[in-house]
């Protein structure tokens, strides 16, 4: 851990030894929040910096920094792809993917450098955050935006709770007044959403008979006497009092029993919450995990500066655009679920899939898919591929399965890529979340391949 912060105060003489920075950032929420610590703390310079936004660092874009002189180019939340790369300009990274090096270079921060695991000990804003204090200690307000960060890359899953660095960053925040640590219930939409809409999508752990049904899900609540209203607006889970909290989470958690759920399922019920103090009560914004989906829904769409203006501290004109692209963006959720189900599920043995081709963008078919196989109406017992139209030439494959599924030994990571790799594709991810890109018309081939990797997978 000293070597990653000794390392990035090597990043933050080179930042004060340049007159002007360029800032190139990953298009999601992680990207979007290291993306604003970076001009943030800039700002906080008085040096002038540009900002732009990429997908993944390819030959394209290095050729377009290249051509561009830029003095200084700090990458943040990706790069150490090309760490070992020689470039016309001058260049830091502050990044947390996997990377193997031979070499070790004084501009590179990143905590597989120094044996820490990046996917879930700290993030790409994490690490630029280091670099920040690093460069002024005032800047330990921004830790709020790492926190961001951090849920935005799902890293408090693993253990329901941020761990590692993300800790470090965490009581930083905590000592500046921005951030507070609740043990709450981990279902998405605590702050914002209808109590009966929170347990309606809840999916991990799912709510046996609830998930997916709306009309169960109200009579969830109306059987244990639970008012969903407010007069006229609806009550979300912080309106309800600390009973009617706990007779919810012990009703979830004896009908997760009975239908055979175990123990690990219902511990995944509660797990800790990070609040932004400084933001409004029951907005978007007051739960990191949140305002990282704002993020995402407004990253998603192409609107990533009003994601990222957002993060500098914008609350109206930013704030209302990124609303309602998060409002869209749910509705382009219910819509493609509504498009999936009518274009109709096809099960083979080993995994069942839906072909959505321009009826869901790529960008959103992985949730559409996630949202899918936690529907009541689809079976349960085999991962769920949804495919979508990418391009003239390619095609979207984005793979879900259940925690069950993978605790069987699947692994859908290894599964997809190799699958992938049969076609000409590429493809990689998590064991439960997995997708792929693959060339348009190869879809059966990348099918039968998939299933023959969960064969060997299942029975090796
Ligand atoms: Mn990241």
């Amino acid at each position: 851990m000293d070597g990653l912060i000794q390392r990035a105060s090597e990043l933050a003489s080179i930042i004060k030894d340049h007159e002007k920075v360029h800032i190139v950032t990953h298009i999601d929420a992680d990207g979007i929040t290291a993306g604003a610590i970076a001009a943030k703390t800039l700002d906080r310079l008085n040096k002038p910096y540009s900002i732009e936004f990429i997908k993944q660092v390819d030959k394209k874009t290095i050729e377009k920094l290249e051509k561009n002189n830029h003095d200084l180019v700090w990458f943040t939340d990706l790069g150490s792809s090309i760490a070992d790369k020689k470039t016309v300009f001058s260049k830091i990274i502050a990044d947390h993917h996997v990377c193997e090096m031979k070499t070790d270079y004084d501009f590179h921060c990143n905590p597989h450098l120094f044996g820490i695991d990046g996917s879930y000990m700290i993030s790409g804003a994490g690490v630029t955050y280091l670099v920040s204090k690093e460069i002024d200690k005032k800047n330990m307000d921004l830790s709020m935006l790492a926190i961001v960060g951090a849920n935005g890359d799902l890293q408090q899953r693993k253990h329901q709770k941020l761990v590692g660095l993300n800790r470090d960053i965490l009581k930083d925040g905590i000592q500046t007044g921005v951030i507070e640590e609740k043990i709450d219930i981990q279902y998405f939409g605590r702050e914002t959403r209808p109590i009966y809409k929170l347990l309606q999508y809840a999916n991990d752990p799912i709510i046996p008979g609830v998930t997916g049904l709306e009309s169960n899900a109200i009579s969830f609540l109306t059987k244990l006497s639970i008012p969903l209203k407010d007069g006229k607006t609806w009550r979300r889970w912080i309106d309800l009092n600390n009973d009617e909290r706990s007779i919810i989470l012990s009703e979830i958690a004896s009908l997760l029993l009975s239908k055979g759920f175990g123990h690990k399922h219902v511990k995944r019920l509660i797990g800790n919450v990070y609040i932004l103090s400084k933001e409004t009560f029951g907005s978007e914004l007051h739960d990191a995990k949140e305002f990282a989906t704002l993020l995402n829904s407004t990253a998603r769409y192409g609107d990533y500066e009003v994601g990222l203006q957002v993060c500098m501290g914008d609350r109206e004109k930013a704030l209302t655009s990124a609303r309602s692209l998060l409002k869209g963006h749910r509705h382009n959720l219910v819509e493609g679920m509504q498009f999936a189900k009518t274009e109709g599920i096809h099960i083979r043995e080993y995994v069942q899939y839906f072909h959505a081709k321009n009826g869901i963008r790529d960008t959103i078919v992985g949730i559409v898919t996630n949202m899918l196989l936690n529907d009541a109406e689809t079976r349960n017992d085999l991962p769920l591929i949804g495919f979508a139209i990418k391009n003239e030439g390619e095609v979207k494959a984005s793979a879900r399965t259940t925690q069950d599924i993978v605790e069987k030994g699947i692994d859908l990571s290894e599964i997809i890529k190799n699958a992938a790799t049969t076609v000409d594709g590429v493809g990689g991810g998590h064991n439960i979340a997995a997708g792929a890109t693959i060339p348009k018309g190869k879809e059966e081939a990348f099918l039968t391949a998939f299933e023959n990797e969960i064969k060997n997978q299942l029975f090796s």
